[in-house]
C-alpha cells in the first residue's frame, strides 16, 4: 500500500500543476534577464533577441501575411505569438520535469543556451550578448527544479483522509488534501510568475529612460537655412475622413524590423561614409546639426503598401543633402550603389545616383518640426524622394558605403526583394470611408494619388462600370509629395462600385493589372464597395 502511495505521488502531481511550475520558472529567468539586459544592451534580451532573430529568418511572404493581418501592429502580433509558444513549451517542459526528470531541467536550459547563441548571431550583438539568455535558461532551470521538487510528497505518507461517498457525490472521487508543500508551492510560483513580470515591465521602464530618450527632449533643432515654401491652402481640400496632406507624426506609419526600437544617443552617434571613395568621411551629431540644413516635403511610401493600404505619409522634413556629403567623399567612377545601415543591422541599396542627383535626397534630422521620432529613426535617417522606404529611407542610420550592386545586397534583397525600388503610380479612394450608412444624395468622392518624382497630372474615377470621369486634383505641394483629389458625386440607393486611377506627368496611367506588393510594389486600381440608403 504504501508503495503503491508512493507511485501514485510520484507521478500523480496534477498536470495543471506542472504547467503552472514551468511557466513561473521561465517567466522569472526570462523577465530576470530581460532586466539585466535592458541597463547596458537592450537588444539582447531573451525576448528580443528570438523575436529579432525570428523577424529576420522569415520568409517574405510570411513578412507580407503579417503586414496584411496586422499592418504596423505586427511587432506586437508577433510578441504575443512568441509569447504564446513560449508558455506552451514553459508548460510542457515543467511537466516533464515532474514526469521525466530531469528533462524538464535540460530543456529550459537548452533553450537559454539557445538564446545566447542567437544573440550572438544579431548584426548588432556586443561581445556579452549571450548572457542573459543564459541566465534566463539558468534562472528557469533551477527554478523549476525546486518548484517541482516542492510538489513530490514527503518521504513520511499522510494516510489519506476518510471519505463518505455523499462528500464523493459532491466532490467528485477522493483526492489528496493539499499538502503543506502544496500550498507553498502556489504561494512560491505565484511569485516567481509576478516577480518575472515586473522585472519585465521594470526593464520596459529602463529602456524608455535611456539615454537617447532623454537625449531627445533635449535637442533642439536648429532653423533651416533653406526653409520649405509654405503648403498651398489648395493643397488641403478638408474633407473628413481624406487623408491630410500633411500627415501627424504619431499616424505616421511605422514599419521596421526592429523589435525594440533602438536609441541612439546623438552625442555617441557617428556616420561613416567610406568604400569606393576617394576619401572616407565621418561626421558627429554636432557637424551635421552645424550644417546647412534644407526642409523639404517628401511623400514616404512602404513596397509592402496594398493597393489601397495606408502604408503611406508625407511629412515636412528638415535634413542636409547627401550629395554634398558624398561630394566630400568623392565616390570612384565603378560606383553605382550606397548601402546605408542603421545601428540594427538593417540595410538598404540606394543607386548612387538617386542620392548624387538634385532631388532632395537627405539625411534627416527632423520631421513635421520635431526631432525625428525614436521610432522613426532618431537621430538620424535618410529620405530619399522617387524610392521605396526599403531601398532608401534607412532610420537610425550609421554607415554608408559606396559600393556596387553587384558586390553588395541589402536585407530585403537577401529576402527575395528587388535590389531596386523605385515608386509605382498610384491612387487611392478615402471617401466614402464606410462600405455602409452612406445617406443618397449629393456627396463626395475622394483619395491621394502619387508617384514622387515623377508626379500626378490627373486621376479619373468609375461608377459602377460607367465612363471615367475626371477627377479634380488639388494644388501638389511637389512631384515628391502625394496629391489629393475629388469628385462630387450624386448617390443613389443601392449597390456601387467605386475605382479610381492616376495619370502621371510622364502620361503614365496607371495599371489595372494586380501585382502583389513583393518583389517591387503592388499595382492595380482600387475598388471600393459600397451600399447607399435611402
Ligand atoms: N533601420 C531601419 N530602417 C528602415 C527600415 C528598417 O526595417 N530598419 N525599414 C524601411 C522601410 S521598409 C520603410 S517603408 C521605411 C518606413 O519608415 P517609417 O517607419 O518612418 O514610416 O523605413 C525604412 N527604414
Ligand atoms: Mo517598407
Amino acid at each position: 500500500m504504501g508503495i503503491v502511495k508512493q507511485s501514485r505521488g510520484e507521478r500523480g502531481i496534477p498536470s495543471p500543476l506542472t504547467w503552472a511550475a514551468g511557466v513561473a520558472s521561465v517567466a522569472l529567468g526570462a523577465g530576470l534577464a530581460d532586466l539585466i539586459a535592458a541597463p547596458w544592451a537592450p537588444g539582447a534580451g531573451p525576448f528580443v533577441v528570438i523575436g529579432g532573430a525570428l523577424i529576420d529568418l522569415a520568409p517574405s511572404w510570411a513578412k507580407d501575411t503579417a503586414i496584411a493581418l496586422f499592418g504596423t501592429a505586427d511587432k506586437i502580433a508577433l510578441l504575443v505569438g512568441i509569447g504564446l509558444v513560449v508558455l506552451v513549451l514553459a508548460a510542457t517542459a515543467g511537466w516533464l520535469q515532474a514526469r521525466r526528470p530531469p528533462w524538464g531541467l535540460v530543456v529550459v536550459a537548452a533553450f537559454g543556451a539557445i538564446g545566447g547563441v542567437v544573440a550572438m548571431t544579431r548584426p548588432d550583438a556586443g561581445p556579452l550578448w549571450w548572457l542573459p539568455s543564459v541566465l534566463a535558461g539558468a534562472i528557469g532551470a533551477v527554478t523549476l527544479w525546486w518548484l517541482i521538487r516542492m510538489l513530490r510528497p514527503a518521504p513520511a505518507l499522510t494516510p489519506l483522509p476518510a471519505t463518505s461517498s455523499a462528500d464523493q457525490a459532491v466532490f467528485g472521487p477522493p483526492v489528496e488534501q493539499p499538502a503543506p508543500s502544496r500550498r507553498a508551492f502556489l504561494v512560491w510560483s505565484g511569485a516567481a510568475t509576478a516577480a518575472g513580470i515586473l522585472a519585465a515591465v521594470a526593464a520596459g521602464a529602463i529602456r524608455a529612460g535611456s539615454s537617447a530618450v532623454a537625449a531627445i527632449r533635449d535637442v533642439v533643432l536648429p532653423a533651416p537655412r533653406v526653409a520649405a515654401p509654405p503648403v498651398p491652402a489648395s493643397a488641403e481640400l478638408g474633407i473628413p475622413g481624406l487623408a491630410p496632406v500633411i500627415t501627424p507624426n504619431d499616424s505616421f506609419y511605422r514599419i521596421d524590423t526592429a523589435l525594440i526600437v533602438p536609441t541612439v544617443d546623438p552625442t555617441s552617434w557617428r556616420l561613416r561614409i567610406h568604400g569606393m571613395v576617394e576619401e572616407e568621411v565621418e561626421l558627429t551629431w554636432d557637424e551635421l546639426l552645424a550644417l546647412p540644413l534644407e526642409e523639404s516635403r517628401t511623400t514616404l511610401a512602404c513596397v509592402s503598401n496594398e493597393v489601397g493600404g495606408t502604408l503611406i505619409g508625407t511629412a515636412l522634413w528638415l535634413g542636409y543633402p547627401i550629395r554634398e556629403l558624398l561630394a566630400r567623399a568623392r565616390p570612384t567612377a565603378e560606383a553605382d550603389m550606397v548601402l546605408s545601415r542603421s545601428v540594427d543591422g538593417f540595410t538598404a541599396s540606394t543607386p548612387l545616383e538617386a542620392l548624387t542627383d538634385d532631388r532632395e535626397s537627405i539625411l534627416a534630422v527632423g520631421m513635421n518640426g520635431v526631432p525625428l521620432p525614436l521610432e522613426h529613426g532618431f537621430p538620424v535617417r535618410m529620405v530619399v524622394p522617387g524610392l521605396y522606404g526599403y531601398v532608401s529611407a534607412t532610420k537610425w542610420v550609421v554607415d554608408l558605403e559606396v559600393t556596387r550592386f553587384d558586390r553588395a545586397r541589402a536585407y530585403w534583397t537577401d529576402r527575395g526583394w528587388s535590389e531596386r525600388g523605385p515608386i509605382k503610380l498610384q491612387s487611392r479612394i478615402d471617401v466614402p470611408r464606410k462600405a455602409q450608412g452612406l445617406k443618397s444624395g449629393d456627396t463626395v468622392i475622394a483619395g491621394v494619388a502619387w508617384q514622387q518624382q515623377v508626379g500626378v497630372a490627373g486621376v479619373e474615377v468609375q461608377i459602377d462600370d460607367g465612363p471615367w470621369q475626371q477627377a479634380e486634383l488639388a494644388t501638389a505641394i511637389s512631384d515628391d509629395t502625394w496629391v489629393q483629389w475629388s469628385l462630387p458625386w450624386k448617390a443613389t440607393a443601392g449597390d456601387h462600385l467605386l475605382r479610381c486611377r492616376a495619370t502621371s506627368k510622364a502620361g503614365e496611367v496607371q495599371t489595372e493589372d494586380r501585382a502583389h506588393p513583393a518583389p517591387d510594389g503592388a499595382t492595380g486600381w482600387h475598388e471600393r464597395f459600397l451600399t447607399v440608403f435611402d
